[in-house]
């Protein structure tokens, strides 16, 4: 592919960092006197404010200025992405913006070619930016990598002809299971440059849910690790991939990354070494892809046991991600951005990978949990990397909170200019600390709704331009519609409580489920019709159009941000053969927003050995992974039924929450809540 094409669009420097950063200073250094009493005082204060309108010397500087934009992309919203799609390089223009002539399968910048890696790396090493860092990584021990733009390129492109060699082609899937160090983003990548699908799976997935993952997918190849570090421990990789992944038939060959150093076995013929073929491989150039050639998989729960394949493709995805992540991160060609998530969800793949490296800018990557090897480990990053733009979850704002300031007030965090919030609602509280501690009342906070559905941030506020109101995610992005609705009657509220619907197809949408478009349309088109994206979550808006997230109303569980079925941890539960039924329902948590509270019953008795205890948890950790771990298992001889037999986990919840348990006689025995309701509080 050669440099022609539209003009790329990187973002500008910023104008006024010396100015800005003077007054950040003198904030930071009341910062770092910060204590629990004052802290606390000062969120007093504050939880009265309603509206937080963005510094001034944010505003003055900002990527979005203009506060028509939203009016203007609404007159003509495809016109709006096919303009934020032309500052991508394509090797063939597109003939059409949106295909919506069968639709819910709609199709984007039709007839375009693109191609993902050309767009994140090539591009930027044409145009001279070759030597700037991609990633400044992060080990867990202190170790660091700079990897630049140029080295990223040749990384890439060489695995990519390491691919190719072993047989991948465009469409083929490839697994990829590895914690957070850069070869993923390599991986990623390469399959991009050729045309293959990725389906990542989080790295703190057990082995058992990647081989699902792999044999639903199809997956030909998969690239892992010999082992991963948590915490200060090496865990073995490669041999509980080879304990659960043996018998897949699809499953061809297997690349490992030499991350630890443990002696793993290799299988002859099969298994290869991410280093040697990488070596070995002659660099393979970007293959121009169909607009709509799948990107890949991103496996995400549903309301059933089996996971949903959401899938995404190429030229809408790309035009998504790195216009939103422009607009809302307010990029600037200097700024150090760091997301803490990891790239096994949505927000690693469109907010770690495919957004800022479109947009050219530097980020830090950290490989390890918040909390090692210290609890100030990330402002500890933000110091010395100069971070600017931060982005993480309300689960970890909240455990910041509670670990306390002191852990924050040592370090220098006037550097920062943004923070961005993801994955649950967060809650005032929490919002006003982020604001306060980390922010030093300086920096716009984003709070970002959106789904690994809708590939790229659809509701936030634009930070140059819109006061934030804690606890509500803003209003939608320029380019979208977003509707509450009615769940009775379908029709638009324009105040008040609904379900949240998109009633116009956006660029990064998913285009359907992996090998099940049945599925697709009855998940997420039946309930509004075929051309209203059914969201799955309750919301409120109010009378300034701003959307103040609920919650989901389906069986999905959100733990710490992370997406979990019900139906997947019970049937995980229900594997155990001394357990004869299982519900599970989540309960409202001050840290992880919900815990997992599973109630059981037993063949034979309601008092398990702690034996079954242990093994009901080492199931879930192995068939799912530990974060599905419930908090709490009650045993129970009976669970609450209706009379045609369905578990009325509303009363599960209710009890888990000690609230009045209401009407209770649709129960085909009304009884069996009083039960559990003793054994609940009795602590059993
Ligand atoms: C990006 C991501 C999606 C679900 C979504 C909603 C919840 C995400 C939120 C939020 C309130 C926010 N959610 N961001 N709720 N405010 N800012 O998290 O994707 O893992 O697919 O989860 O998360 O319930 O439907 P995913």
């Amino acid at each position: 592919m050669g440099p022609s094409g539209p003009e790329q669009r990187l973002p500008r420097r910023s104008r006024s960092g010396g100015e800005w950063r003077s007054t950040c200073e003198m904030t930071t250094q009341n910062a770092r006197e910060l204590t629990e009493e004052s802290v606390e005082a000062r969120l007093a204060e504050l939880l009265g404010q309603e509206r937080f309108t963005p510094p001034a010397e944010f505003s003055d500087d900002a990527e979005i200025s203009d506060p028509q934009l939203r009016a203007r992309a609404a007159a003509d919203p495809v016109a709006y992405w096919a303009e934020q799609a032309s500052g991508l390089r394509w090797s063939t223009p597109w003939e059409r913006v949106l295909d919506d002539d069968d639709a819910p399968f709609f199709r984007w910048f039709e007839g375009g070619r693109i191609n993902v890696s050309d767009n994140c790396l090539d591009r930027h090493v044409e145009a001279g930016l070759g030597d700037r860092v991609a990633y400044h990584w992060h080990g867990e021990e202190g170790e660091t990598r700079d990897i630049t733009y140029a080295e990223l390129l040749d990384r890439t492109a060489r695995f990519a002809g390491a691919l190719k060699e072993l047989g991948v082609g465009q469409g083929d899937v490839v697994g990829i299971y590895l914690p957070m160090i850069p070869e993923v983003v390599v991986a990623m990548l390469a399959c991009t440059r050729i045309g293959a699908v990725h389906n990542v799976v989080f790295g703190g997935f057990s082995a058992g849910s990647v081989a699902e993952r792999m044999e639903v997918s199809g997956a030909k190849v998969l690239v892992t690790t010999d082992g991963a570090r948590r915490k200060g421990k090496t865990a073995p990789v490669k041999p509980e991939v080879d304990r659960t992944m043996g018998q897949l038939a699809p499953l061809e060959k297997i690349v490992v990354v030499r991350n630890t150093g443990i002696d793993v076995p290799m299988t002859e013929g099969r298994d290869v070494w991410f280093d040697e073929v990488v070596a070995a491989a002659e660099p393979a150039a970007p293959e121009p892809m169909d607009a709509e050639a799948p990107l890949f998989i991103l496996y995400s729960s549903g309301s059933t046991a089996k996971p949903k394949g959401i899938q995404h493709t190429t030229g809408g995805y790309l035009t998504g991600v790195s216009t939103t992540h422009r607009q809302v991160f307010d990029l600037k060609a200097d700024d150090v951005y760091f997301c803490s998530a990891d790239v096994g969800w949505i927000t690693g793949h469109s907010y770690i990978v495919y957004g800022p490296l479109a947009n050219g800018v530097t980020s830090v990557m950290y490989e390890g949990a918040p909390d090692y090897p210290h609890k100030g480990i990330w402002w500890q990053l933000i110091e010395q990397r100069k971070v600017t733009k931060f982005y993480t979850a309300p689960t970890a704002i909240r455990a910041c909170m509670k670990w306390g300031v002191e852990h924050v007030a040592p370090h220098d965090l006037s550097s920062l200019k943004l923070l961005g919030s993801v994955g649950e609602p967060i809650n005032p509280k929490a919002w006003l600390w982020y604001w306060h501690v980390i922010g030093g009342e300086n920096c716009p906070v984003v709070d970002t709704w959106w789904q690994t559905e809708t590939g790229a941030i659809v509701i936030t506020t634009l930070p140059g331009i819109d006061a934030a109101k804690p606890g509500s995610a803003g209003t939608p992005l320029p380019g979208y519609e977003v509707q509450v609705l009615d769940p009775e009657t379908g029709e638009q509220v324009t105040e008040g409580e609904g379900l949240l619907a998109i009633p116009r197809p956006w660029p990064s949408m998913l285009r359907t489920l992996y090998q099940d478009p049945d599925r697709y349309r009855s998940t997420y088109w039946n309930r509004f019709g075929e051309s209203t994206y059914f969201v799955g979550d309750s919301a409120r808006i109010d009378g300034d159009g701003y959307i103040w997230v609920i919650g989901r109303v389906d069986d999905v569980i959100n733990v710490s941000g992370h997406r979990l079925s019900t139906a997947e941890v019970e049937s995980a539960i229900v594997a155990h053969p001394q357990v004869a039924e299982s519900a599970v329902v989540a309960k409202a948590d001050d840290l992880t927003g919900q815990a997992i509270v599973a109630y059981v019953t037993l063949q034979g008795g309601t008092d398990p050995s702690d034996a079954v205890v242990a093994e009901i948890n080492a199931a879930v950790a192995d068939r799912i992974g530990k974060l599905a771990r419930p908090k709490r298992i009650v045993f129970t001889q009976d669970l609450p039924k209706t009379r045609s037999g369905k578990i009325m986990r509303r009363l599960l919840r209710d009890i888990a929450e000690g609230r009045d348990l209401g009407d209770t006689t649709t129960l085909a025995d009304p009884t069996v809540v009083d039960t559990l309701k003793d054994r609940w509080d009795a602590g059993a």
